[in-house]
């Protein structure tokens, strides 16, 4: 379940998103501070974590919506979600030959399509990349 976007105070919730800065790591910069999550209004918004998930699963569906089945991930899909949402975690699967391979090690039922969860896998992969946990 995705709260509505809070409204005003994003800039401070989530990881700085000045671009002019190296924008490398600025996903996982987002303020480790533990102040309760509550927002102007006093009522309680989702935490640094739970946005991030609803994000995760927001853009999933965006791009999973493009064409096919709305659930899934074609290959045209996941190429455009990694371009536009993963430019520098997965830049070195920029061509498509390297896309197909990608995809194909991640489609586990071979159907040519990546469900939730089989894309879990790539985010699971490069979140043990970022955080130097090896595999
Ligand atoms: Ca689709
Ligand atoms: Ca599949």
């Amino acid at each position: 379940m995705c709260a509505p976007e809070a409204s005003g105070n994003q800039a401070d919730e989530g990881g700085r998103l000045d671009e002019g800065q190296e924008g490398r790591s600025r996903v996982f910069s987002a303020d480790l501070h533990t102040r309760p999550y509550l927002n102007t209004t006093g009522l309680r918004t989702q935490s640094t974590m739970e946005s991030a998930i609803c994000t995760l699963v927001t853009q999933f569906k965006a791009f999973a919506g493009k064409d096919g089945s709305a659930s899934t991930l074609s290959k045209d899909e996941f190429e455009k979600l990694l371009a536009s949402q993963l430019p520098n975690y997965a830049k070195n699967y920029s061509s498509p030959a390297a896309v197909e391979q990608l995809m194909g090690s991640l489609d586990e039922n071979n159907d040519g399509e990546l469900t939730f969860s089989e894309f879990w896998q790539l985010l699971g992969k490069l979140a043990s990349q970022q955080g130097g946990f090896g595999q």
